[in-house]
Parts: structure tokens; C-alpha cells; sequence
């Protein structure tokens, strides 16, 4: 820059301290000063939560630092983005991630160390940023890392909930939901953007409007709010590329009820002006049910007109025409719930930009890319077209016309063909008249994806067949994968440091391949011994939590055997309780003698319930009722201990995983689109017992079916069993432990009936009967391996060695390569 602008640049060149330094005494200061000047509290008195608001903030300058070199590094290079459209995101703790990302983890503990501060104690103090409902949303979150660590030039957008995901709390056995008003305690890992603001319209008419000979529809809105900005740093690992995850909260707008003030009103013009904000307040904690609610569909719009509008601008800040938007801009749905990006995007350039209909189409159908991770019919999204025509009036005749269209081409390729024709259709004919967002996505993306391959295989038979067989070339699977960085380096410190000691190299962070390199050491007695001693701290560490949490002790020799995950029929908790009651009642029919053949287990289910979902809330209950016998018989003392794991969330899975001796993923075969969750426990040398569904077929590639207790139905048994039922005279131990659960072995007969009858005969959707005693001989097998340590030790590091493929790395590099066709920016400075 010349001229007067460059001489101001050197000025505030010169006045700029060079980057901020990392020595523990420059670090001691900065953390200090925070305490003073930020958190305003005396540097010679503060406590532990103090510690940590000043410990964010000094690691928040560093991020900013990075953040800023990479935005206007990209500014310069104008490369071709990847912008990612998620309504959820579950990015869970930021600050032991941010200092492993950084590389300064440990002189920050020692920083804090020589202030008397315990670094563990005070990252304890971080409270969960919980913007997702489960498995969607921390994919995003896995995602967002890889994009920042592989250099990708990528924008995450989402909402930011004032309420993230209800807290779960436990009383007397039942769930109860208490708001998570997360932004209590502030949130240094934000940075308003109080200049970077939208305008969002609703409601209104849309009116005909001629302008320089063209004719142009014109949206007339009845409601307006504002969006503003909240950046998010997401620095990568081993890079100084840090992205940004820009989340959108809803403001009263300044421009459009000044009518309401001149009505002399006042106050309620004021009281009203505060409902806007209503938009962006609470996160909807049903992860699957579509409820065709108004406040869901303007929370879907508001962050999608958003968005769509800051890469419009961002775009034309380098451009001057339309002609290179394919080339720059990349457009991934997160599931349909943002599909209406398509229609916005739409609007804008025919409206709004003046482009003609077929030109914008053309873009559109460029830039948009389309994730599934739906596996039922039920579960797809539809709008109400009632809804849409009064909240969004302009989109909805958009959709008309990109429906028309795509019918009267489609009626070219498959004649009139009405069932198909109306199958395919983006509009649903019936009582009630609805857009089909899956249709809408797949007809407007070039790429859509499954999220594992059986997954993709069940989207083309079933839910997309239609779709499928028109256009067969648009169907991809990206198998899920989740980040290294979190699930091993930052929630195990103890194993990432023994698998760099024995490759030599921490090289696998960023390249988790070499990860396969531990399997010629997986016999060696010496890391079988290190291993052996890395996971038993982590079950202390469990072990201490549960005491903590329950006041229950339990043994450290038990098998640790756990399942988390959303509470949810399809993932069947309740064969897994059915299983610990088999288990209970075989100890207490054994003879005493018989009883140390007993390999001890404590069982460990966490979960949140869906608030309106009643069976997954008897789930719960009968979890904890089953807990409250075992618990206290005192003739199956440490054999058996069943713990409920309240509130689960992200930090609480960092602390289960590593300690987890067998993980359970017990979905009927078919449901599951992927599952994360088992990628996480096989990255730390958990052993997987599972059902052949989702990403577990590919796992079983990958560490081979002998190192894994596999059990169940397979996907293509499912719809016959279904047909069939179970076979009644080998279900006699199935029936056997339902009976104990409707007699009221366990309380709460009459409230246990309801649950009990969702597994009888006939009526097993889930085909818990059916699978009984394939999980019952799966559950033996595991304990049968756990009595050989050294075996058993042995399956754990090549369950580790194998969890390569599984990295959200691999994924986001095929995303990159094969679907957005975005490149690396290495920031160079
Ligand atoms: C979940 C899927 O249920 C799960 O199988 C998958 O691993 C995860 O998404 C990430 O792809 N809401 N949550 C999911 O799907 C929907 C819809």
C-alpha cells in the first residue's frame, strides 16, 4: 500500500509489539495482567474460575493473532472457499484444545504452575459450549478442527443459542431438563462483530416491480431482524492457519419499527423490539422428530439469509460480476436443516442481484453440496407449505418454480410416470401440503453424500431410490471420521504421549495413519506393560468421577463397559439393561463357588432423552431402578455395578472414553447412518462390542472382526426378521428378563409396562428379541478375552493402530478433493 494509507501502516507497524512471546515468564505477565485489566480482579487474590477467565484470554490474543494473519492472508489469495451450513455445532471445552492447537500447552502449565495454580484444576473450570444435540453436531465440531489443521480456506456458520442443550439432571431416576444458559460466566471464545450485522425479513407480500424494462418481484417484508456476528477462532494443530466458526445471534432492528415509537407506545414498542431476539434463544433438543414448528423454520432462514448474504458480500468485495461464483464459493448443507440457503441464494441473485432465472440455477446447482446423515423415511424434514407462504412468501414461490422445472424435465427422461413423478416431486400433495427439504437438496446440490457406506448403500435402495436412479453419478459416501487431536491428544494426554514415544514421533497428529506403525510393537511386553499402566489411571480417574458423582466405589479390575450416546430406541439401551438384568440374575442363580468364574463388570450408561420422547425417558428410569437393586445386593458385591452417567456431554466424554475397557454401539442393524461415538473409543484402545451397522462395517475392515465382539441381525435380515419375528422357544431368557422388568422385580410395575411393550412379540420394532442371544454370546466372548490380560492388551493397542481411517482428516481431504474442490492456503507468515 503507497500513499498516505502506507505510511499509516509503518506507523502502526512500528508501534506493534512483534507476536506475542511464549516464555513462561511472558506468559506468567499476560496471565496476570488479564487478571487485572480483564477480569478485574487484584493479581494478589483470585481463584481457580479467575485463573481460567485470565488464562482464555491471554490464550484468546494469541488465537486473534493467527486468526487475523490467516483472514487477510486468504483476503490476498482469493482462493475458491468452503463455507460449512450446520444448525449445530458441539465444539464442548475451547481451552485445552486452543493450547494443544497452539503448541503451548505445556508452558502454560508451567506458567501457571509457578503462580500456584494447577493447569488441570483450572481447565476443570470450563464450562461446555453445547450448541448440538449429539453425533451432527460434534461431526461439525470434529470438522471444523480438520479444516483448520489441513489449511482448507473454510467458514463454518451456525447459530449461537443463548441456551444450548438442556442440562440433564437426575432426581429420584427421572429425567429432568434445566436450561443451559451458558453465556452466564461470559464467553472469551467469541468476538462480537458488532459492525459485521444482516438484516433479516419475514412475513410481508411479495409485489411486481419494473425496473430499467426487466420484470422483478419484490419482497416486501412485514418483520424484520437483525443478525450479528460472532467470530469463533478455530486454530488448526502444527499450523498457524486459524479459521473462523461464525455464529449468528438475533437483534432488534434499528431501521424498521421506527412506525411502532411514533405511535406513542413507548414502552411496548421497546418490550416488543426484545422479542427478535427470541430467534436465536433456545437450541431444540429433539435430534430426529421434524415438528413443522414456526420459531425452528425462522431460526433455519434467519441463519441462512445470514450467511448467504456475508458470502455474497465477501465475494463482491473481489468481484464484479457473477461469472467466477462456482469457482469461489462452495456451499456444504450440514442435513437438510439449512437446505433453504438454496432458495436464499436463489432470491438474492434473481431479485435482488438482477440475474436472469436459468443463470442463477446454474450457479446454484454449482454450489451446493448435500450431506445426509438420515437413514428413515421418517425422519426427513417437511416444511408445512402453510408455514412457508406466510413466514416466507418470496421462497416459497421459488420453490414452485424450481419444482415446475425440475417436474418438467423429469417428465422428459421417465414419461408420465405419476407415483414416481409425485414421489420425487419438492412439493407433498396431502392433508397437510409440505416441501420435502431432502428433495429440494438433492435436486439443487451436484454432490450428495452418505456419511458411511452402508449408509449410502441403504440412501440408494430406500429413502433417495428415485433420485438415485435418475442421476446415479451424484451419489458419494464420505465415511464420518472424528479429530485426533481431541479425542486422543487432548483427553489422553498420558497414551498421545506413549504412542509418540514408541513411533518416535508425533508426527501421527496431523498424519494419523502412522498410527498402523504401533501394530508391530502390539505383542511387545514392554508397551503392553505401558499401555496396561496408561489405561488404568484413566479408569482411577472414572473411577474417582463415578465415586464422586454417586458415591458408588467401584473396582478397578471390573471390566469398565460402557455405552453413551443419546438415549434412543434404535440404539437400544434397553438391550443393554436387558442384558445386565441376565447377567444379575445368572449371579444370583450361580453357586457360590461359581461365582469367581465371574468376570466383574461395572456398566456405565449416560444419555440425554429427547424432553417429549417417553420411552427414551423410561429408559432412563429403568436404568436407574435396575442400578438401585444391583447396587445394593450385597451377595453380588463388585461382580456387578451398573452407574448412570448423568448430564453427558462432550467434557464428560473425554474423561469416560479413555478410561472404557469395552464400548457398546448396539444399533439394529439399518439405523445407524455412521456412529462417531465408536471411532473415539477405538482411537484410545477401547474395545468395540457391536451390531454390523453404519461405520462399524468399515471398522471391522480395518482391525479385523476377530479383534471385536460383533453380535446381531445384518442389515439385509433386518426387514424379515421384522416380517417373521423372533424365534419364541430359543427367546426364553429374553422373555425371562422382561417378565422381571413387568412383575415389578425392579419397582415401578405399572410405569415399566408401557416400555415392556414396545419388546413384545409382535411388536419388537428394534428386534431386541431377535438379537438376544447373539448379544448375550457377544458379551461372553468379551469377558472370555478380558480374563487374558495380556490378549486383551493386545487387542487394545491394534484397536488403536486401526482407528487411522477414522480421522475427521481423511474425511475433510475427500470433502476437499471430491466434492468442493477447494485447495490448501498455508498462511506463511
Ligand atoms: C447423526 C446420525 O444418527 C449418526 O449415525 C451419525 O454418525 C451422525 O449424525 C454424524 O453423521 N441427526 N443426528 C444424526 O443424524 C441426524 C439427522
Amino acid at each position: 500500500v503507497s500513499g498516505e494509507q502506507g505510511a499509516k501502516a509503518e506507523r502502526m507497524f512500528a508501534l506493534m509489539d512483534r507476536f506475542l512471546k511464549n516464555d513462561p515468564i511472558s506468559l506468567q505477565k499476560d496471565i496476570l495482567d488479564h487478571v487485572e485489566y480483564t477480569v478485574a480482579r487484584s493479581r494478589f487474590n483470585f481463584d481457580d474460575f479467575e485463573a481460567y477467565q485470565a488464562l482464555s484470554h491471554s490464550v484468546r490474543d494469541r488465537l486473534i493473532e493467527r486468526w487475523h494473519d490467516t483472514q487477510l492472508y486468504f483476503k490476498r489469495k482469493d482462493p475458491k472457499r468452503v463455507y460449512f451450513l450446520s444448525l449445530e455445532f458441539l465444539m464442548g471445552r475451547s481451552l485445552s484444545n486452543s493450547v494443544i492447537n497452539l503448541g503451548i500447552r505445556d508452558q502454560y502449565a508451567d506458567a501457571l504452575g509457578q503462580l500456584g495454580f494447577e493447569y488441570e484444576v483450572v481447565a476443570e473450570q470450563e464450562g461446555d459450549a453445547a450448541l448440538g444435540n449429539g453425533g451432527l453436531a460434534r461431526l461439525s465440531a470434529c470438522q471444523m478442527d480438520s479444516l483448520a489443521t489441513l489449511d482448507y480456506p473454510a467458514w463454518g456458520y451456525g447459530l449461537r443459542y443463548q441456551y444450548g442443550l438442556f442440562r440433564q439432571v437426575i432426581l429420584d431416576g427421572f429425567q429432568h431438563e434445566q436450561p443451559d444458559y451458558w453465556l452466564n460466566f461470559g464467553n472469551p471464545w467469541e468476538i462480537e462483530r458488532i459492525h459485521v450485522t444482516y438484516p433479516v425479513k419475514f412475513y410481508g407480500t411479495v409485489e411486481d416491480e419494473t425496473l430499467n424494462g426487466g420484470k422483478y418481484k419484490v419482497w416486501i417484508p412485514g418483520e424484520m431482524v437483525e443478525a450479528v456476528a460472532y467470530d469463533n477462532p478455530i486454530p488448526g494443530y502444527g499450523t498457524r492457519n486459524t479459521i473462523t466458526l461464525r455464529l449468528w445471534a438475533a437483534k432488534p432492528s434499528d431501521q424498521y419499527d421506527i412506525e411502532s415509537y411514533n405511535t406513542g407506545d413507548y414502552i411496548n414498542a421497546v418490550v416488543n423490539r426484545q422479542k427478535a431476539e427470541t430467534i436465536s434463544s433456545v437450541l431444540y433438543p429433539d435430534d430426529r422428530s421434524y415438528q413443522g414448528k414456526e420459531l425452528r423454520l425462522k431460526q433455519q432462514y434467519f441463519f441462512v439469509s445470514a450467511s448467504v448474504q456475508d458470502i455474497i458480500r465477501r465475494f463482491k468485495d473481489a468481484h464484479s460480476n457473477f461469472d467466477e461464483f462456482p469457482e469461489k464459493v462452495a456451499l456444504q448443507l450440514n442435513d437438510t436443516h439449512p437446505s433453504l440457503a438454496i432458495v436464499e441464494v436463489m432470491r438474492i441473485l434473481v431479485d435482488e442481484e438482477h440475474l436472469d432465472w436459468n443463470r442463477a440455477s446454474d450457479i446454484v446447482g454449482k454450489i451446493f453440496s448435500f450431506t445426509s446423515h438420515t437413514v428413515i423415511a421418517e425422519g426427513l424434514e417437511k416444511i408445512p407449505v402453510d408455514l412457508l407462504a406466510s413466514l416466507l412468501p418470496r421462497h416459497l414461490q421459488i420453490i414452485y418454480s424450481i419444482n415446475f422445472k425440475f417436474v418438467e424435465e423429469l417428465k422428459k427422461k421417465i414419461g408420465l410416470d405419476y407415483n414416481r413423478l409425485s414421489r420425487m416431486s419438492i412439493i407433498e400433495e396431502g392433508a397437510v401440503k409440505s416441501i420435502r427439504s431432502a428433495n429440494l437438496s438433492i435436486v439443487c446440490s451436484h454432490t450428495v453424500n452418505g456419511v458411511s457406506r452402508v449408509h449410502l448403500e441403504l440412501l440408494k435402495a430406500n429413502v433417495f431410490k428415485d433420485f438415485y436412479e435418475l442421476w446415479p453419478e451424484k451419489f458419494q459416501f464420505k465415511t464420518n471420521g472424528v479429530t485426533q487431536r481431541r479425542w486422543i491428544v487432548v483427553s489422553n494426554p498420558s497414551l498421545s504421549a506413549l504412542i509418540s514415544k514408541w513411533l518416535g514421533t508425533e508426527a501421527w497428529i496431523r498424519d494419523v495413519e502412522l498410527l498402523t506403525g504401533l501394530r508391530e510393537y502390539a505383542a511387545d511386553s514392554f508397551l503392553q506393560h505401558e499401555w496396561k499402566m496408561v489405561r488404568k489411571v484413566n479408569k482411577m480417574r472414572l473411577a474417582e468421577y463415578i465415586e464422586a458423582m454417586s458415591g458408588l466405589k467401584v473396582s478397578l479390575d471390573a471390566m469398565f463397559d460402557v455405552q453413551i450416546k443419546r438415549i434412543h430406541e434404535y440404539k437400544r439401551q434397553l438391550l443393554n439393561i436387558l442384558g445386565i438384568i441376565h447377567r444379575y440374575d445368572c449371579i444370583k442363580n450361580m453357586e457360590k463357588s461359581d461365582r469367581r468364574k465371574v468376570v466383574p463388570h461395572v456398566c456405565i450408561i449416560g444419555g440425554k432423552a429427547a424432553p417429549g420422547y417417553e420411552v427414551a425417558k423410561k429408559i432412563i428410569k429403568l436404568c436407574h431402578a435396575v442400578a438401585e437393586k444391583i447396587n445394593n445386593d450385597s451377595d453380588v458385591g463388585d461382580l456387578l455395578k451398573l452407574v448412570f452417567i448423568p448430564d453427558y456431554n462432550v467434557s464428560v466424554a473425554e474423561l469416560v472414553i479413555p478410561g472404557a475397557d469395552l464400548s457398546q454401539h448396539l444399533s439394529t442393524a439399518g439405523n445407524e447412518a455412521s456412529g462417531t461415538g465408536s471411532m473415539k473409543f477405538l482411537m484410545n484402545g477401547c474395545l468395540l462390542l457391536a451390531t454390523e451397522d453404519g461405520s462399524t462395517v468399515e471398522i471391522i475392515e480395518e482391525i479385523g472382526a476377530d479383534n471385536m465382539f460383533l453380535f446381531g441381525s445384518k442389515v439385509h435380515d433386518v426387514p424379515i426378521l421384522r416380517e417373521k419375528g423372533p424365534d419364541l422357544k430359543v427367546n426364553l431368557q429374553f422373555a425371562r428378563v422382561v417378565r422381571m422388568v413387568r412383575d415389578g422385580y425392579f419397582g415401578f410395575k405399572d410405569y415399566f409396562k408401557s416400555l415392556c411393550d414396545t419388546v413384545e412379540v409382535g411388536n419388537d420394532f428394534y428386534l431386541l428379541g431377535s438379537d438376544f442371544e447373539s448379544y448375550l454370546e457377544a458379551q461372553a466372548a468379551a469377558d472370555k478375552a478380558f480374563v487374558d490380560q495380556e490378549k486383551w492388551t493386545q487387542m487394545s493397542i491394534l484397536s488403536t493402530a486401526g482407528s487411522g481411517r477414522f480421522s475427521s482428516d481423511r474425511t475433510i481431504q475427500d470433502y476437499a478433493e471430491n466434492t468442493w474442490g477447494i485447495e490448501p492456503c498455508p498462511c506463511p507468515f
